[in-house]
């Protein structure tokens, strides 16, 4: 059967573990050198090697950013560890426009998605394999890989949702997920 689909060759999803394979496969790695002030215990990061990888990602980008009603389709993957009492964990971010949502379903590991509203109150979901979440468009959203594995998830997010780092970088969130007591615990942040 031949496909003349102008999408037919996108690549393939392995749903073992969510990762994405094939040509146009984008990845991005994050290390703990690009990631250094997003922990609260800022020295203890910069005690390590700059290279460590905390978090990869991979993804689908069929249509230009940017284009109107078209979806990106990724997969993250966080390796387990910690910087002090901190839980290794994605940048996070709001979208550019606050009206675009998005999905994120766990594949691997145990994990917990951080989210903010507008107000800065922030709460969040436990990820375990199987797990889904609606994020909506006006919530910030940021991963943390509470568990002792690689913690996988996938995601997908419209084309035009943008991302808007800079008041996370700035104001962060309004509360971090913590080990106390050997437990992942969402303490307040002072700031
Ligand atoms: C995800 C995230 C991915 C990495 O694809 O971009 O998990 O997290 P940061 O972008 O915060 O570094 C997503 O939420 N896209 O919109
Ligand atoms: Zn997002």
């Amino acid at each position: 059967m031949d496909s003349n689909s102008p999408f037919s060759s996108l690549g393939t999803v392995n749903w073992l573990d969510g990762s994405l394979s094939g040509a146009q496969v984008h990845e991005s790695v994050k290390t703990v050198g690009q990631l250094v002030g997003a922990f609260h215990e800022r020295e203890e990061a910069e005690r390590l090697d700059p290279s460590t990888v905390i978090y990869r990602v991979q993804w689908f980008a069929p249509e230009p950013a940017g284009t109107d009603g078209g979806l990106y389709w990724g997969n993250t993957a966080i390796e387990p560890g910690r910087i002090g009492d901190e839980y290794f964990m994605t940048h996070g971010h709001f979208h550019g426009r606050r009206d675009r949502g998005e999905f994120y379903a766990t594949v691997q590991g145990e994990g917990a998605l951080i989210l903010m509203d507008a107000t800065r109150r922030t709460w969040f979901e436990k990820m375990t394999p199987g797990s889904l979440h609606y994020i909506r468009g006006d919530w910030a959203h940021r991963v943390a890989n509470t568990g002792a594995e690689r913690l996988r998830f996938l995601a997908c997010w419209p084309t035009d949702a943008g991302h808007d780092y800079e008041s996370i970088a700035l104001h962060g969130f309004g509360a971090r997920m913590l080990c106390r007591e050997g437990r992942p615990t969402l303490v307040e942040s002072a700031s």
